[in-house]
């Protein structure tokens, strides 16, 4: 009887450990659209990411919840809206963020608590150490060798290492991002007998845009500028045109180093492809191919001097427009090549991931489940991608529109089927009144209050400052 018991339990977790599918969560800091799979620079090559693209499905219209690492982030992994948490922009760095993420569940939190071996590597969260119950298994970062530039290719704003935009001449392995994949591909050469969840963040392309030579080498001398129109903030209200960083701007024009800082982007996406490819390479060398489901992001996206805006932490289509691609496996009789049109979420990877793993997400989690999109690109999507940036800075993305409003007031309204660059705003043309107030619709009706007491209003750097948007033209 003894042995009977001991049998069935043995045959049940087995059974577990074969259905349920694992996950391979790839995570990507600050890359654009600025990859072949979404077209949005004609020189960019990823053929791996592009590979995943086909297989799977390419959500070619998706938006991270918040344009900067830290809320982006926090909201992706926890479920949680920025507007529903409070945790609008960079409190982590000040510790702040601690005690209100305590009370949510984490991602790898989450599968840990449901039987998965959790493993992660690199940049996931954002400044925030790995805790014990989140993670089986961590990989830390070992000591590294120095890395050498080529600085005669590269581009070097003295006195800031992160404003670097250089070739490296180290071997691959000096590479901390070479590292971090490492630690994926000896996962997935593992032997498992539990379902996995494994986590690896790719830091590439963020600062400083350094990475191996070869890299580089991949581009021409000149790499084409995106388009860019002349005054094109005029038509933007002061509190978006004071996010832009007109500053960088003006520094490159001024050093003519526009196409080093472009080229350099280039290349570290190149790079994080690259690795993006090692990880890909050994899922399909491994037992678990047909049972794991890959899905891979980035935090958000990047500006590159449209609107005279470098970096982040705006709410314009090159800055909240984000890769995301899903390849389940075990849809087998899926058709190559699928993508979602329709405005969607960075919010909703959460429901998705439990609901492809049927596993029960907490109560609290925003967003809904697209398993429908993935089974059908063309079901219809109820709502839109909204993004926050600072208390009451949101905007909303459809298949066709982008609305924006600010705190004060302030409005951008682009229509994405005549306007892709997002040049003529149409919110005072009393035309769109109707679009506008469909969309407007759809902004947070409550907003959490700021975490941190004392903070400046709507706690973004700049967006308060309205004189700062009267000068940035
Ligand atoms: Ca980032
Ligand atoms: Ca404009």
């Amino acid at each position: 009887m003894k042995y009977l018991i001991w049998m069935f339990l043995f045959v049940g977790t087995y059974a577990e450990a074969v259905e349920q599918p694992n996950i391979l969560f790839i995570a990507i800091d600050d890359m654009n659209d600025w990859t072949g799979f979404l077209g949005g620079h004609p020189q960019a090559q990823t053929p791996n990411m592009d590979r995943l693209a086909v297989r799977g499905v390419n959500f070619s219209n998706a938006h991270c919840s918040a344009p900067g690492c830290s809320p982006s982030r926090n909201a992706l992994l926890y479920g949680v809206e920025p507007f529903n948490s409070g945790l609008y922009a960079f409190y982590d760095q000040e510790g702040f963020s601690d005690q209100v993420l305590a009370g949510y569940v984490s991602l790898p939190q989450f599968y840990k608590s449901n039987g998965y071996q959790t493993f992660g590597s690199g940049k996931i969260h954002h400044r925030r150490p790995p805790g014990p119950t989140e993670w089986t298994e961590f990989h830390l970062k070992k000591k590294m060798n120095p890395l050498k530039y080529d600085d005669v290719e590269g581009y070097f704003q003295g006195g800031k290492s992160k404003m670097r935009f250089s070739p490296t001449l180290n071997p691959l392995g000096d590479h901390n991002d070479y590292q971090n994949t490492t630690f994926g591909v000896n996962v997935l050469e593992r032997q498992h007998d539990k379902p996995f969840f494994l986590a690896v963040g790719i830091v590439r392309p963020h600062l400083p845009f350094t990475c191996p030579k070869e890299f580089f080498d991949r581009y021409p001398d000149e790499v084409k500028p995106p388009r860019i129109k002349r005054g094109d903030l005029m038509d933007v209200p002061p509190v978006g045109r004071a996010m832009a960083k007109i500053s960088d701007d003006k520094r490159f024009k001024k050093d003519k180093s526009w196409n080093k800082v472009r080229r350099a982007y280039l290349a570290s996406i190149s790079w994080a492809d690259f690795n993006v490819g090692r990880l890909i390479d050994a899922l399909e060398a491994s037992p678990y191919a047909d049972n794991t489901i890959v899905i891979l992001w980035s935090d958000h996206g990047y500006g590159m001097g449209e609107k005279k805006h470098f970096r982040k932490f705006a709410l314009w289509e090159e800055t909240t427009r984000v890769p995301f691609i899903i390849h389940d496996p075990r849809e087998r009789n899926s058709i190559s090549g699928r993508e979602v049109k329709e405005g969607v979420s960075l919010i909703n990877v959460y429901r998705t991931l439990a609901d492809l793993c049927d596993l029960e997400a907490p109560e609290y989690v925003d967003g809904f489940s697209l398993a429908p999109q993935l089974k059908d690109p063309n079901q219809p999507i109820n709502g839109s991608a909204l993004c926050s940036w600072g208390r009451g800075n949101y905007t909303v993305r459809n298949r066709n529109w982008r609305y924006t409003r600010y705190f004060d007031g302030g409005e951008e309204l682009y229509d994405h089927t005549q306007d892709k660059d997002e040049w003529n705003n149409l919110a005072d043309n009393p035309e769109y009144a109707d679009v506008k107030k469909r969309l407007s619709a759809q902004l947070p009706k409550q907003e959490a209050p700021l975490v941190r007491e004392g903070l400046e209003p709507w706690s973004i750097p700049f967006s308060a400052d309205k004189s700062l948007g009267e000068k940035n033209r």
